[in-house]
């Protein structure tokens, strides 16, 4: 049995997964869906009734929130933090990360008629703050040149990774807000040619129907 993940035909939530499997080179069933098969065969098999879910071959359940399963299969898979205090710099960034995508929920997600000035304000304050406080924790770790600063690529990496990336979804305003900082090229670079499979997977990812 292999592992499978269900989730929509987006990167969404469901992405930072693909993203840990891809970097540890684990196979799994990449189950996408749209809203009406969403709603008419795979909610009622979610224990939440949300996605993403995995069904997980090592011990049989299925789990449910996307950042405890992206950190149990980070631990898995030698992906995880190697001491406690690249432990705290891992969560640091992946706290920091939840703030952002909690603002493009709101941009994209919230009620029609606030998004534009969620949008405004995103990208006039809010995304130059949080980038900026990223940037320094790369510039922090550069000795390592992995976001956590340990000695080998983490979950930390491929989320960050992974929001650059969503800012796509914002618009272009906020991908040069992104491209900016050049911290997170340098990172990116550093993290793409220290594992290939990742590197790979990014390059042949295909757009998923849905936009987010
Ligand atoms: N904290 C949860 C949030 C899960 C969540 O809200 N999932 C959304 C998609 S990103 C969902 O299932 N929406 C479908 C619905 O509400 O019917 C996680 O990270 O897994």
């Amino acid at each position: 049995m292999s592992y499978k993940l269900y989730y929509f035909d987006g990167r969404g939530r469901g992405e930072i997964i693909r993203l840990v499997f891809a970097a540890a080179g684990v196979d799994f069933e990449d189950i996408r869906f749209d809203l009406e098969e969403w709603e008419s065969k795979y909610r009622a098999i979610s224990p939440t009734g949300l996605c993403p879910y995995l069904v997980d071959p090592v011990t049989g359940k299925t789990l449910v929130q996307s950042g405890a399963i992206a950190r149990l299969l980070a631990a898995r898979f030698g992906l995880a933090a190697s001491d406690d205090q690249e432990f705290y710099r891992v969560e640091r960034i992946l706290h920091q990360l939840t703030d952002i995508e909690n603002l493009a929920i709101d941009i994209l997600f919230g009620p029609e008629e606030k998004r534009p000035a969620f949008k405004k304000e995103f990208l006039e304050t809010k995304a130059p703050y949080h980038f900026g406080i990223l940037a320094g924790y790369l510039r922090e770790a550069s000795d390592s040149k992995f976001a956590a600063a340990g000695k080998s690529l983490t979950l930390a990496d491929l989320a960050l990774i992974n929001l650059i990336d969503f800012m796509e979804f914002i618009g272009p305003e906020a991908q040069e807000l992104a491209a900016g900082f050049a911290e997170f090229a340098a990172h990116r670079k550093h993290a793409l040619e220290s594992n290939k499979k990742l590197a790979d997977y990014l390059a042949n990812r295909k757009p998923g129907a849905l936009p987010f």
